[in-house]
């Protein structure tokens, strides 16, 4: 059941009425409710005030002006009456069914979805309430409504890429996908949705901050952004090994934009999630949203592989839940961004983020993604304008705070492909070499032993990629400012 009934006006305590003046009222009501059947729903309107001013207790005339006001498109009407029915009863399905009608149609999914999901847990073999829920979830989850059409998208014969069986994930497939990718094909639509279906699913599951342990005799690998830059990882998996039961990775965020291979990056790195889910880690970065691929040209590029924009929405989903940050031992906190405008953020802080939204511009979410180490001690507000900028203090302080030994981040282009700042306790790592053909930087990647959790760095160059430019589906609003 619903726990709260809210945005309705409070009702005044239930007022005495005489046994004459109730039954009058059920009168009126039942003249309401002919006037209703008939399809009048001005006059049953009319009768239903009338009962309801001769005697205010009863949830149902509320409830049946509130189906009136919905039957005239008097959305508003219709939500107070539902609020009122539920405040005299809050067991009183029906007003749960009205209000959810009425946010609906004023495009409140998510309230309309809570309450027809409060009907159906009170009633779970009511069909209609169940079939109601289904219906509305899938209005609220595109991943759930492209599921449900999945089964009907044919792979035609003339395809020759590689083939999803039964929707999973092998080793087999993920070898050919690489192929196909290299040698630029597409995977076929209905495998793209597969994946990021089952990714969006496991996502989901999964907590804000997420701890990795590292046996001793493992290895375990660490790369900052790779921003579309599909070859350059072909090439970290040749130098370092492919994703693997026994070589865990973390992608520390910003898979996409600017590279034009960003679909063929978030497919691979999704396959392999897929894979080995608890030996293969995906973070969050500031480009995981909607403001930065539309710009930077996810969104042109998704679009331009795969027709219509619910692949984009449905990554926007995906995205939603990528987790923020992760723990590996207890020792080491690995985000894409960095620290915090505040002290006093905790471990437990960042567990209890609620993460399923857009970044917002400020708090800990924000700064995760966006914020940047800087030498000097102490804040200073951020050159980009969003988070914060931190320095050797603000870094020290958080980690004694949190028993920590050091923080590992991305975000920033490196000359190196990483820098090591604050005394050793905060890395960056940049895994995306000659960022947007043009910087000239090595990439880098840390690898860590389980042993001691002390970073090695690895540095590469950029290798060859097809003829297709960086931003080549960026907004043509971005060239305004070169
Ligand atoms: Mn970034």
């Amino acid at each position: 059941m619903a726990d709260e009934v809210s945005n309705g006006p409070d009702m005044p305590a239930a007022t005495t009425v005489n046994e004459q003046a109730i039954e009058q009222a059920e009168r009126v009501k039942e003249t309401a409710n002919e006037y209703f059947k008939n399809q009048n729903y001005d006059e049953a309107i009319k009768f239903y005030t009338q009962a309801i001013e001769i005697n205010p207790n009863v949830a149902a005339y509320y409830g049946n002006r509130s189906f009136a006001y919905i039957k005239t498109e008097c959305f508003g009407y219709a939500l107070e009456d539902a609020n009122k029915a539920l405040q005299l009863d809050r067991a009183f399905l029906k007003a749960y069914y009205r209000r959810a009608c009425a946010n609906m149609a004023l495009g409140k999914f998510k309230l309309a979805l809570k309450d027809f999901e409060a009907v159906h847990k009170a009633r779970p073999n009511d069909k209609d309430a169940k079939n109601k829920y289904k219906e509305y979830s899938k209005k609220t989850d595109l991943a759930l409504d492209i599921e449900s059409t999945l089964d009907a998208l044919r792979v035609p014969p003339e395809y020759d890429g590689p083939h999803l069986i039964n929707g999973q994930v092998t080793e087999e497939f993920m070898e050919d996908l690489l192929i196909a990718f290299r040698d630029c094909k597409k995977l076929h639509q209905k495998y793209a949705y597969q994946i990021m279906i089952a990714a969006k699913k496991y996502f989901q599951a999964q907590p804000s901050l997420v701890d990795i342990s590292v046996p001793e005799e493992t290895k375990f690998t660490v790369c900052g952004d790779i921003h579309g830059q599909f070859y350059d990882l072909l090439n970290i998996f040749e130098l370092n090994g492919r994703p693997s039961a026994d070589n865990p990775y973390l992608f520390n965020g910003d898979f996409v934009d600017r590279g034009s291979f960003s679909v063929e990056c978030i497919l691979t790195l999704f396959g392999y999630k897929l894979l080995y889910p608890e030996r293969f880690y995906m973070s969050r970065g500031n480009h995981e949203s909607v403001n930065m691929n539309q710009m930077y040209g996810f969104e042109g590029e998704v679009k331009s592989k795969y027709a219509g924009s619910r692949m984009v929405d449905l990554y926007t989903e995906i995205f939603n839940w990528l987790p923020l940050c992760h723990c590996i031992e207890n020792k080491i906190l690995v985000m894409h961004g960095g620290l915090f405008s505040e002290d006093g953020v905790t471990l437990q802080t960042l567990r209890n983020l609620e993460r399923n939204r857009q970044p917002p511009d400020s708090g800990a979410m924000c700064d995760l993604l966006w914020s940047d180490p800087q030498p000097q001690l102490g804040r200073s507000s951020s050159k980009r304008g969003v988070g914060t900028q931190f320095g050797p203090d603000v870094t020290k302080r958080f980690l004694k705070e949190n028993n920590l030994d050091y923080v590992i981040r991305s975000h920033e282009v490196k000359h190196e492909g990483y820098e090591v700042m604050h005394d050793g306790k905060c890395i960056t790592i940049f895994s995306a070499p000659n960022y947007c053909d043009t910087m000239g930087n090595k990439g880098a990647f840390i690898t860590l032993s389980g042993e001691d959790l002390k970073p090695n760095f690895t540095t590469f160059e950029a290798v060859p990629h097809p003829k297709v430019k960086p931003m080549a589906y960026a907004n043509p609003l971005l060239s305004m400012l070169s």
